[in-house]
């Protein structure tokens, strides 16, 4: 029994590492299965794989290079200043966990591999026993499971520091699985009008936060215009005249707007620190440094964007293949930055910035009240979470809310972490996750869990199989149509709209 326990456990783990936590694999295999049930010809099915797989590396080495080229930047400052400071991201937060679990409660953080197991087979099955739990998307992004789960631990822990190996792990799973399904599944219908039914959900770290905003920016512009205001326009629908008209190119505006942000951040730092921390080398001209470190930001994002463009497509279309026979109604969900392939993508460009001005305002207010613990704003919550709030909220409400959300998530995400951050113990270890939902909901999941016990867990585990049933409740006719046959759906809602008018 123990032996084929232990092959099982081998055969996982190699899963794991080498599919599920590279999730260009996932989804190229993803691909190569849909085609296969679809029985579409063996050289188009290689061909699909290799373009999913090949295409979401190519938005991996786009979302990597913004991750390498900026986080240190800003890792920078707190160096450069000696600050005791923590650091929002979810690889420092992952960190963290790892070094700080044995020491803070005496456990290790082997049982990684098994609740990714467990959760990922709960999510699995939610989907499949859709007709009850009306949960529509199956989590496919590992490398942030693996940060959610470490992350998780911890806060289950400062919850029921005593409670044994097996019930820990048996009832983060469930509570992990809820909120990998109910998350991602609260993005897909947004997702599907973003991107015109391309099939995909978000699974992610931020997809209360964008659910939230969108809605928040689509409910803010119904009510200005019902009190006949003028409307807020997207970003893409607005035309600048002049010498502006040179913002209306994405890579002309990310270019100028990065000078400037970059700019002011490494003109803080300053050369001297720049070159003793080998950023910039010795005799290297400070301003061409300067403009082409910001360049490259406006670089990677294309990248990203056309990584997008390959495998979205291929995704789309095998992904019917899948659905049909194993998990009818169902959509994968995939990384946030494939959102940044769609919409305007001006949006993401000022959701970030937006979202870093929030957060610089909330670090100084934290340095003001003489808070406990100091945040360094990291580059992945700063950018991902904002940049997809930017384009979600522009895509419901207009170009107003693509400044206002990320501003105020950026505020939230950094008083979030500083709190929750702190009150485990977390802050001492030197980094957190960070991202929206990490600074917002599971706080409060801590909360009602640490003050309620058992009765905590009931109530967290109900109110996240609740969501999805309102949603359901809220448009029973199109909740499953908008993932099934987006076409119908955009007609039917189409002639709802118009009868409304
Ligand atoms: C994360 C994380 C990353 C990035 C990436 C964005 O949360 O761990 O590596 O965001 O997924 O594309």
């Amino acid at each position: 029994m123990q032996a084929i326990l232990n092959v099982l456990m081998a055969i996982w783990t190699y899963f794991a590492t080498n599919i599920l936590e590279q999730p260009a694999f996932m989804i190229g295999f993803i691909v190569l299965i849909g085609y296969i049930l679809e029985k579409k010809p063996w050289y188009d099915t290689i061909s699909g794989f290799l373009k999913a797989t090949v295409g979401y590396f190519i938005l991996t080495v786009g979302s990597a290079g913004l991750v390498n080229s900026f986080r240190p930047i800003l890792v920078g400052l707190r160096e450069r200043f000696h600050l005791h400071a923590m650091v929002t991201d979810p690889y420092f937060g992952q960190n963290a966990v790892t070094v700080g679990i044995m020491k803070r409660f005496g456990r290790s953080f082997a049982d990684t591999m098994l609740l990714l197991l467990f959760a990922y087979i709960i999510n699995i099955l939610l989907v499949r026993f859709q007709k009850y739990t009306k949960l529509r998307a199956v989590f496919t992004t590992g490398n942030v499971q693996v940060q959610q789960a470490a992350t998780a631990f911890w806060l289950f822990l400062f919850c029921f520091s005593k409670m044994g190996r097996i019930e820990i792990l048996v009832i983060m799973s469930i509570v992990l699985g809820l909120y990998w399904a109910v998350g991602s599944n609260l993005t897909v219908g947004i997702t599907q009008e973003l991107t015109d039914g391309a099939g995909f959900g978000i699974a992610h770290q931020q997809m209360f936060g964008i659910f939230i905003f969108a809605k928040w920016a689509e409910w803010m512009e119904k009510r200005a215009k019902t009190k006949g205001k003028t409307e807020s326009r997207r970003l893409e629908d607005i035309e600048l005249p002049g010498w502006l008209s040179m913002f209306n190119d994405n890579m002309v505006s990310t270019s100028i707007l990065m000078i400037f942000f970059f700019g002011i951040i490494l003109i803080v730092l300053g050369p001297s620190y720049l070159v003793h921390a080998k950023f910039m080398k010795p005799g290297q001209s400070f301003i061409f440094y300067i403009i082409q470190t910001s360049l490259m930001f406006a670089v990677y994002l294309a990248i990203l964007q056309l990584g997008v463009r390959t495998f979205v497509n291929e995704l789309t279309e095998s992904f019917t293949g899948i659905s049909e026979r194993w998990l009818p109604g169902s959509v994968p969900g995939i990384d946030v930055a494939a959102t940044l392939g769609f919409g305007s993508p001006n949006a993401a460009t000022i959701g970030f910035m937006f979202g870093a001005l929030g957060q610089f305002v909330m670090i100084g207010l934290l340095l003001v009240f003489h808070s406990p613990t100091i945040v360094i704003a990291g580059f992945i919550p700063m950018f991902f979470d904002n940049a997809a709030i930017g384009v979600f909220a522009n895509n419901r409400g207009g170009f107003k809310y693509a400044m206002i959300a990320p501003f105020i998530c950026g505020v939230i995400q950094v008083a979030g972490s500083a709190f929750i951050a702190t009150w485990v113990g977390m802050a001492t270890y030197g980094g957190y996750l960070g991202m929206f939902d990490w600074a917002t909901l599971w706080p409060a999941f801590t909360v009602i869990m640490k003050y309620l016990g058992y009765i905590g867990i009931a109530i967290v585990v109900i109110v996240l199989i609740l969501i999805p049933q309102l949603e359901y409740r809220h448009d029973p006719d199109g909740y499953f149509q908008i993932v099934k046959d987006y076409d119908a759906w955009k007609e039917s809602h189409k002639a709802q709209a118009d009868s409304a008018k």
